[in-house]
C-alpha cells in the first residue's frame, strides 16, 4: 500500500492511495488488472487478484495472480493530470513489478492513454523496453486483438455454451451492461454475430434501443467514450428512438435487469446484478448469463440463476480472454515480433474452447454437471494447489 502524490492542473497538492496484491505465483508471475477508480480500496483488489488466480490458471498459460490499482478517478481528469498521476503511481509500483515479478494489465479506469503514461515512466525509470506491462499500443510492443480480447472471448463463451443446448447467439436480444472496453467489444462480436443487443449502460444510467445497436450506432459510442470520454445519456439524444433512464441509488434493484431479454452480459463492475435483477432476468425467460465483469452477480443472484438452471458462467471463465490475450502479448515481446491478428483471434477462440470444455468437465467429475462456477473453481484451484505442493513449502 503507498501514497501516490501527484499536482493538479491548479497547482494543488493530491494525495491518493495505491495498491498492489501478490496474490499466487506458483504457475507464472503476478498478472491482472490494474483500476484506476474512486471506489478501489484494498478488499476490493483482493477479491480481482483471488479471481485472477484461477482465471490465469484457466487460459492454459504460465500467469500467476494479482491485481493492482488506486482510487484515482480519470473522469474529468485533463491528460496532463492523468500522465502526471500515472508517473507518480509509477515511482512506487516500479519497485514490485517486472517482466519476470508483476505484469499489470487494463482495468477499469485504465486503459490504452493510462497504459501508455505508464509504460513510458516504467521505461525511463528501469531503462529498459520490456513486457512488464500490457495492453501496449500496437505500435509498441502491444498485441493485435488485446483491446478486443475480453469481450470477443466473453461471446465466444457465451457461444459455446448455448451449443451445449442445441442453441445459436444469432438472433437472440441481448442486454450488455457497461460501455468501456469490455462492454464495447461484447457488443461488437454480438453484433457481428447477428445478436440483437438493446442496451448500455455507465454509472450514471443506461440506453435501451428498442431498434437495436448496430455497427454504426456502436461506434458512435466508442467515439462518445473513447475520444470525447461522454456519457451514454448522450446516445438517446443522437437516437430518438432510444430510451434513457438514470441511474437510482435509491432503488434496491437495476431497471435495466428488467428489460426482456435471452442473453444477458454484464460488464461493468461487481455486484451490478443482485438477487431481485436475477428475479428480473427469469421471469422474462432468460437463457444465459454470461460475465464480461469480474463478479457481476451477487451470490444470492448466480443461487437464483443456478436454482433455475440458467446457463451461467463465471467472469473467470468467461471473461479469461483479455488476461489470455495479454499473455499472448508476453509471448510476442518475448520472441521480438507481431503476430498477425487472425493468428492472436484464432488462439483466443482455441483457449476459449479449451477454458469452456474444462469447466464443464470439471463440473462433471465433481457431481454437479453444467455448473461452470464449481467447474471454474475446482479446474483453477486443483492446477494452482498442485504446482504448490510441487514446489514445496516456500
Ligand atoms: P472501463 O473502465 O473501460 O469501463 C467500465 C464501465 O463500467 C464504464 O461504462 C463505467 O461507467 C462502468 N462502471 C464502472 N464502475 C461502475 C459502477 N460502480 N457502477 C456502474 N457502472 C460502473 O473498464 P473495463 O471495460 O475494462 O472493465 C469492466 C469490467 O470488466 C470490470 O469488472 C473489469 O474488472 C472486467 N474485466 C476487464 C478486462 C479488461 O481487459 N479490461 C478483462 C476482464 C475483465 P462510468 O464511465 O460511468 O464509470
Ligand atoms: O480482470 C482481468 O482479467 C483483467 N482486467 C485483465 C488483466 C490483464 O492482465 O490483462
Amino acid at each position: 500500500t503507498f501514497r501516490v502524490p501527484w499536482v493538479d492542473d491548479q497547482s494543488r497538492i493530491r494525495v491518493n492511495r495505491g495498491y498492489a496484491i501478490e496474490m499466487n505465483s506458483s504457475i507464472g508471475p503476478y498478472k491482472g488488472g490494474m483500476r484506476f477508480h474512486p471506489s478501489v480500496n484494498q478488499s476490493i483488489l483482493k477479491f480481482l487478484a483471488f479471481e485472477q488466480v484461477f482465471k490465469n490458471a484457466l487460459t492454459t498459460l504460465p500467469l500467476g495472480g494479482g491485481a493492482a490499482g488506486c482510487d484515482f478517478e480519470p473522469k474529468g481528469k485533463s491528460d496532463d493530470e492523468v500522465m502526471r498521476f500515472c508517473q507518480s503511481f509509477m515511482a512506487e509500483m516500479v519497485r514490485h513489478m517486472g517482466a519476470h515479478t508483476d505484469i499489470p494489465g487494463g482495468d477499469i479506469g485504465v486503459g490504452s492513454r493510462e497504459i501508455g503514461y505508464l509504460f513510458g515512466a516504467y521505461k525511463k525509470l528501469t531503462n529498459q523496453f520490456t513486457g512488464a506491462l500490457t495492453g501496449k499500443g500496437l505500435q509498441w510492443g502491444g498485441s493485435r486483438f488485446r483491446p478486443e480480447a475480453a469481450g470477443y472471448g466473453c461471446v465466444y463463451f457465451a457461444a459455446e455454451m448455448l451449443a451445449t443446448r442445441g442453441m445459436a447467439i444469432e438472433e437472440q436480444t441481448c442486454l450488455v451492461s457497461g460501455s468501456g472496453n469490455v462492454a464495447q467489444h461484447t457488443a461488437e462480436k454480438l453484433i457481428q454475430l447477428g445478436a440483437r443487443v438493446v442496451t448500455l449502460s455507465d454509472s450514471s444510467g443506461h440506453v435501451f434501443d428498442p431498434d437495436g445497436i448496430d455497427a454504426e450506432k456502436l461506434a458512435f459510442v466508442k467515439r462518445l467514450k473513447n475520444l470525447r470520454r461522454g456519457r451514454i445519456r448522450e446516445y438517446a439524444d443522437k437516437y430518438p428512438h432510444a430510451v434513457y433512464t438514470p441511474a437510482d441509488p435509491s432503488l434496491d434493484h437495476n431497471p435495466l435487469w428488467s428489460r426482456r431479454a435471452d442473453c444477458v452480459f454484464p460488464c461493468a463492475t461487481q455486484n451490478e446484478i443482485g438477487e431481485k435483477d436475477a428475479y428480473a432476468l427469469i421471469n422474462n425467460s432468460v437463457k444465459l448469463v454470461c460475465e464480461g465483469a469480474n463478479m457481476p452477480c451477487s451470490s444470492e443472484a448466480i443461487a437464483v440463476l443456478l436454482g433455475k438452471k440458467i446457463l451461467y458462467a463465471p467472469g473467470k471463465a468467461a471473461n479469461a480472454g483479455g488476461v489470455a490475450v495479454s499473455g499472448l502479448e508476453l509471448v510476442q515481446n518475448s520472441m521480438r515480433l507481431s503476430w498477425l491478428g487472425e493468428e492472436v483471434d484464432e488462439r483466443l477462440r482455441i483457449i476459449i474452447r479449451e477454458i469452456h470444455r474444462t469447466c464443464l468437465e470439471a463440473a462433471e467429475e465433481y457431481g454437479t454437471p453444467g455448473n461452470y462456477l464449481n467447474g471454474a473453481n475446482i479446474a483453477g484451484f486443483v492446477k494452482v494447489v498442485n504446482a504448490m505442493v510441487d514446489q514445496g513449502v516456500v
